[in-house]
Protein backbone atom coordinates (compact mmCIF):
# COMPACT_ATOMS: atom_id res chain seq x y z
CA UNK A 1 0.00 0.00 0.00
CA UNK A 2 0.81 3.74 -0.75
CA UNK A 3 1.42 5.74 2.42
CA UNK A 4 -0.16 9.66 2.19
CA UNK A 5 1.82 11.31 4.20
CA UNK A 6 0.10 14.63 2.92
CA UNK A 7 0.05 17.12 5.66
CA UNK A 8 3.57 16.18 7.81
CA UNK A 9 3.54 18.14 10.63
CA UNK A 10 6.60 18.56 12.76
CA UNK A 11 6.58 19.39 16.65
CA UNK A 12 9.62 20.50 17.86
CA UNK A 13 11.45 22.18 21.50
CA UNK A 14 11.23 25.68 20.54
CA UNK A 15 8.29 25.75 18.82
CA UNK A 16 6.95 30.11 18.10
CA UNK A 17 4.24 30.92 20.37
CA UNK A 18 5.57 28.97 23.03
CA UNK A 19 3.33 25.91 22.20
CA UNK A 20 4.52 22.69 23.35
CA UNK A 21 5.07 18.76 21.27
CA UNK A 22 1.46 18.34 22.68
CA UNK A 23 -0.57 21.13 21.36
CA UNK A 24 0.81 21.39 18.37
CA UNK A 25 0.15 17.76 17.51
CA UNK A 26 -3.41 17.53 18.48
CA UNK A 27 -4.22 20.92 16.70
CA UNK A 28 -2.70 19.78 13.79
CA UNK A 29 -4.49 16.41 13.97
CA UNK A 30 -7.92 18.46 14.09
CA UNK A 31 -6.73 20.49 11.17
CA UNK A 32 -6.15 16.96 9.13
CA UNK A 33 -2.64 16.31 9.41
CA UNK A 34 -2.29 12.57 8.38
CA UNK A 35 1.67 12.56 9.51
CA UNK A 36 3.03 14.35 12.82
CA UNK A 37 6.26 14.03 13.47
CA UNK A 38 8.14 14.30 17.19
CA UNK A 39 10.91 15.92 16.91
CA UNK A 40 13.00 17.28 20.09
CA UNK A 41 17.11 17.49 19.74
CA UNK A 42 17.64 18.26 23.44
CA UNK A 43 15.00 16.53 25.80
CA UNK A 44 16.42 13.65 27.86
CA UNK A 45 15.77 10.05 26.49
CA UNK A 46 13.15 9.36 29.51
CA UNK A 47 11.26 12.59 29.70
CA UNK A 48 11.29 12.04 25.67
CA UNK A 49 10.15 8.57 25.83
CA UNK A 50 7.24 9.67 27.95
CA UNK A 51 5.82 12.29 25.77
CA UNK A 52 6.31 9.67 22.98
CA UNK A 53 3.40 7.37 24.73
CA UNK A 54 1.69 10.30 25.05
CA UNK A 55 1.97 11.73 21.47
CA UNK A 56 1.27 8.31 20.15
CA UNK A 57 -1.69 7.77 21.98
CA UNK A 58 -3.24 11.28 20.71
CA UNK A 59 -2.28 10.40 16.98
CA UNK A 60 -3.71 6.80 17.22
CA UNK A 61 -6.93 8.36 18.93
CA UNK A 62 -7.70 10.60 15.93
CA UNK A 63 -10.22 9.12 13.12
CA UNK A 64 -7.78 9.87 9.93
CA UNK A 65 -5.34 6.78 11.19
CA UNK A 66 -2.38 9.69 10.61
CA UNK A 67 0.94 8.33 10.90
CA UNK A 68 3.47 8.69 13.76
CA UNK A 69 7.11 9.41 13.43
CA UNK A 70 9.71 10.32 15.51
CA UNK A 71 12.53 11.83 14.58
CA UNK A 72 16.59 10.43 14.92
CA UNK A 73 15.78 8.09 18.11
CA UNK A 74 15.32 4.49 16.66
CA UNK A 75 15.50 3.35 20.21
CA UNK A 76 12.31 5.96 21.31
CA UNK A 77 10.63 4.41 17.96
CA UNK A 78 11.16 0.95 18.90
CA UNK A 79 10.18 0.87 22.55
CA UNK A 80 7.01 3.17 22.00
CA UNK A 81 6.40 1.40 18.62
CA UNK A 82 5.85 4.28 16.46
CA UNK A 83 4.88 3.79 13.06
CA UNK A 84 8.71 5.16 12.05
CA UNK A 85 11.52 6.80 12.42
CA UNK A 86 13.01 9.95 10.45
CA UNK A 87 16.83 10.11 9.46
CA UNK A 88 18.96 12.71 8.56
CA UNK A 89 22.27 11.88 6.95
CA UNK A 90 24.29 11.88 9.81
CA UNK A 91 21.99 9.64 12.35
CA UNK A 92 22.17 6.13 12.42
CA UNK A 93 22.24 4.38 8.81
CA UNK A 94 19.19 3.25 7.31
CA UNK A 95 19.87 -0.36 7.25
CA UNK A 96 21.07 -0.51 11.25
CA UNK A 97 17.37 1.41 11.90
CA UNK A 98 15.64 -1.21 9.73
CA UNK A 99 17.25 -3.86 11.64
CA UNK A 100 16.02 -2.65 14.97
CA UNK A 101 12.08 -1.51 13.74
CA UNK A 102 11.72 -4.24 11.29
CA UNK A 103 10.24 -4.68 7.92
CA UNK A 104 7.00 -2.75 7.90
CA UNK A 105 8.12 0.32 9.83
CA UNK A 106 8.46 3.31 8.21
CA UNK A 107 11.67 4.46 7.47
CA UNK A 108 11.73 8.29 6.13
CA UNK A 109 15.69 9.78 4.99
CA UNK A 110 16.65 13.51 4.46
CA UNK A 111 17.49 14.35 1.01
CA UNK A 112 18.96 17.18 -0.08
CA UNK A 113 20.34 16.03 -3.63
CA UNK A 114 19.47 13.11 -6.26
CA UNK A 115 22.87 11.46 -5.20
CA UNK A 116 21.19 11.16 -1.52
CA UNK A 117 17.70 10.54 -2.41
CA UNK A 118 19.11 7.46 -5.20
CA UNK A 119 21.09 6.35 -2.13
CA UNK A 120 18.00 6.20 0.46
CA UNK A 121 15.88 4.44 -2.27
CA UNK A 122 18.04 1.90 -2.98
CA UNK A 123 18.38 1.17 0.60
CA UNK A 124 14.68 0.61 1.40
CA UNK A 125 13.62 4.03 2.77
CA UNK A 126 9.61 4.38 2.61
CA UNK A 127 9.84 8.05 2.03
CA UNK A 128 12.41 10.75 1.37
CA UNK A 129 12.24 14.45 3.10
CA UNK A 130 13.79 16.44 0.45
CA UNK A 131 14.61 20.07 1.60
CA UNK A 132 15.33 22.49 2.48
CA UNK A 133 13.21 23.68 -0.48
CA UNK A 134 13.30 27.33 0.59
CA UNK A 135 14.68 29.33 3.27
CA UNK A 136 14.08 27.82 6.62
CA UNK A 137 13.36 30.21 9.95
CA UNK A 138 13.49 26.37 11.96
CA UNK A 139 16.84 24.97 11.20
CA UNK A 140 19.99 26.86 11.40
CA UNK A 141 21.90 24.55 10.19
CA UNK A 142 19.42 22.82 7.05
CA UNK A 143 22.10 24.12 4.74
CA UNK A 144 21.31 26.23 0.98
CA UNK A 145 17.94 25.90 -0.18
CA UNK A 146 17.44 23.14 -3.32
CA UNK A 147 14.58 24.97 -4.77
CA UNK A 148 11.59 23.89 -7.18
CA UNK A 149 14.23 22.97 -9.66
CA UNK A 150 16.05 21.02 -6.92
CA UNK A 151 12.61 19.19 -5.82
CA UNK A 152 11.85 18.63 -9.74
CA UNK A 153 15.34 16.97 -9.88
CA UNK A 154 15.04 14.64 -7.31
CA UNK A 155 11.43 13.82 -8.72
CA UNK A 156 13.01 12.53 -12.05
CA UNK A 157 15.33 10.21 -9.94
CA UNK A 158 13.70 8.36 -7.98
CA UNK A 159 9.55 6.91 -7.00
CA UNK A 160 9.47 6.54 -3.66
CA UNK A 161 6.85 9.09 -1.89
CA UNK A 162 8.45 12.65 -1.91
CA UNK A 163 7.77 14.98 1.19
CA UNK A 164 9.30 18.20 0.70
CA UNK A 165 10.40 20.52 3.64
CA UNK A 166 11.58 23.84 4.26
CA UNK A 167 9.83 27.43 4.35
CA UNK A 168 6.67 25.54 2.90
CA UNK A 169 3.50 27.95 3.31
CA UNK A 170 -0.05 28.37 2.18
CA UNK A 171 1.81 30.76 -0.65
CA UNK A 172 4.33 28.33 -2.21
CA UNK A 173 2.88 24.86 -1.39
CA UNK A 174 0.83 24.62 -5.13
CA UNK A 175 4.30 24.73 -6.64
CA UNK A 176 5.67 22.20 -4.32
CA UNK A 177 3.21 20.02 -5.08
CA UNK A 178 3.23 20.74 -9.09
CA UNK A 179 7.00 20.00 -8.91
CA UNK A 180 6.53 16.72 -7.79
CA UNK A 181 5.89 16.26 -3.86
CA UNK A 182 3.47 14.04 -2.61
CA UNK A 183 3.31 15.86 0.86
CA UNK A 184 4.86 18.45 2.74
CA UNK A 185 6.21 18.98 6.25
CA UNK A 186 5.61 21.94 7.98
CA UNK A 187 7.27 23.28 11.44
CA UNK A 188 5.94 27.01 11.04
CA UNK A 189 3.34 27.08 9.23
CA UNK A 190 1.49 25.81 11.66
CA UNK A 191 3.14 25.98 15.08
CA UNK A 192 3.79 29.30 14.43
CA UNK A 193 0.48 30.14 13.23
CA UNK A 194 -2.45 32.12 15.05
CA UNK A 195 -4.53 29.61 14.67
CA UNK A 196 -2.95 26.46 14.15
CA UNK A 197 -6.43 24.76 13.46
CA UNK A 198 -7.10 26.75 10.72
CA UNK A 199 -3.43 26.88 9.45
CA UNK A 200 -3.32 23.05 8.99
CA UNK A 201 -6.38 23.06 7.37
CA UNK A 202 -5.82 25.22 4.94
CA UNK A 203 -2.77 23.19 3.91
CA UNK A 204 -4.22 19.70 4.21
CA UNK A 205 -6.81 21.12 1.53
CA UNK A 206 -4.46 21.79 -0.86
CA UNK A 207 -2.50 18.79 -0.39
CA UNK A 208 -5.96 16.82 -0.28
CA UNK A 209 -7.49 18.98 -3.45
CA UNK A 210 -3.92 18.08 -5.55
CA UNK A 211 -4.03 14.54 -4.75
CA UNK A 212 -7.32 13.99 -5.74
CA UNK A 213 -6.68 16.15 -9.46
CA UNK A 214 -4.47 13.25 -10.00
CA UNK A 215 -6.43 10.33 -9.43
N1 LIG B 1 14.68 20.03 7.85
C1 LIG B 1 14.93 20.74 6.74
S1 LIG B 1 14.19 22.26 6.81
C2 LIG B 1 13.52 21.94 8.33
C3 LIG B 1 13.90 20.68 8.75
C4 LIG B 1 13.54 20.04 10.03
C5 LIG B 1 12.70 22.92 9.08
C6 LIG B 1 11.33 23.12 8.48
O1 LIG B 1 10.61 24.09 9.22
P1 LIG B 1 9.71 25.21 8.51
O2 LIG B 1 9.39 26.17 9.64
O3 LIG B 1 8.50 24.52 8.00
O4 LIG B 1 10.55 25.85 7.45
MG1 LIG C 1 18.16 13.75 12.43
Amino acid sequence: MRMRYGLYVITCEDPSRGRGHLEVAEAALKGGATTIQLRDKHMPAKELYRLAEEMKLLVKSCALGSIFIINDRVDVAAAVGADGVHLGQEDLPLEAARKILGKTAIIGVSAANVKEAVEAERGGANYLGVGPVFPTPSKDDAGEPIGLGGLEEIRRAVSIPLIAIGGINQDNLEAVLKAGADGAAVISAVAGAEDMVVAAQRLAQMIDLHLRGGE
